[in-house]
């Protein structure tokens, strides 16, 4: 299996997907927002960025299964050669003018991230990750931060209807009274390349998909991060919960949010 060219093709395709988003991102009153769901956005930027992601990726790797998370699709037993694709992570700060959200690929050979790209157009920031290879943006090195302990620590933060709210609340309060800042930019992948980046120290969202959550995941773990075994418990196709750490911050994070699974 061509890795190198999957990984090529997917920078490429990620790029022509994220010129297209940023036209509608400035023409982003013209849109109709639809709701999935509470606070749950779609629009028709979802779907045709989506579209031109499915129909690159068709055309260059036809036996390649897709997952993405307007049109589904890579059932259980698509998990050889599954392109993930969030064709807008951040959808509500999209279509609200706000800067923080992405177009999100990853590439997984049997259930093994192999690869992902993430591109923030309206920030011009490209982040790119191959196994064992490193992470990278813009292509400069990405290393996560060296924070030992929560009272240094400045934590993303992210949370929707997917999970009751108590649990978020009553975690939040705990590890603010152990000197923690925080912060909530509403997409994950940015959160995850921020983490990636050093920028912060760790990010936990309760319910993930596959594709707000893979791609940034890798970023995390080849830039020196430590992050849960997000693909346990059949979490290609339930979804689940996400700690992405810069490593030293991991153990006690865990133990705090590992609560939060028991409600
Ligand atoms: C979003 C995630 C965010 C989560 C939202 C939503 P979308 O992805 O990036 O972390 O809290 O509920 O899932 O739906 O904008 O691609």
């Amino acid at each position: 299996m061509d890795l190198d060219a999957r990984f090529q093709a997917a920078v490429n395709i990620a790029e022509e997907a994220a010129t297209l988003a940023l036209q509608f991102f400035e023409r982003r009153s013209e849109l109709t927002v639809e709701l999935k769901g509470l606070q749950d956005h779609v629009t028709k930027a979802d779907r045709e960025v989506e579209a031109l992601i499915r129909k690159r990726l068709h055309e260059r790797f036809p036996e390649d299964a897709l997952l993405g998370e307007e049109q589904g699709g890579g059932g259980s037993n698509d998990t050889k050669a599954l392109w993930v694709i969030d064709p807008i992570d951040g959808t509500t700060n999209f279509v609200r003018g706000l800067p923080h959200w992405g177009v999100c690929i990853a590439f997984c050979k049997d259930e093994e991230p192999e690869l992902s790209v993430i591109i923030n157009p309206v920030l011009r920031e490209k982040y790119v990750a191959r196994r064992a290879r490193g992470a990278m943006c813009n292509d400069r090195p990405l290393a996560v931060s060296k924070t030992p302990k929560l009272s240094e620590a400045v934590l993303g933060m992210g949370s929707s209807k997917k999970s009751p709210h108590e649990p978020y609340v009553d975690v939040l309060g705990k590890l603010l009274a152990e000197g923690i800042e925080y912060r909530r930019i509403g997409c994950a992948s940015m959160n995850l390349a921020a983490v990636a980046s050093g920028k912060l120290d760790s990010f936990f969202e309760a319910k993930l998909s596959p594709w707000d959550a893979l791609p940034g995941m890798l970023l995390v773990k080849e830039a020196g991060g430590r992050c849960n075994d997000y693909l346990e418990g059949d979490g290609l196709l339930k979804g689940n919960s996400v700690l992405a750490t810069n490593g030293p911050l991991y153990d006690v994070l865990a133990a705090a949010f590992g609560v939060w699974t028991e409600y």
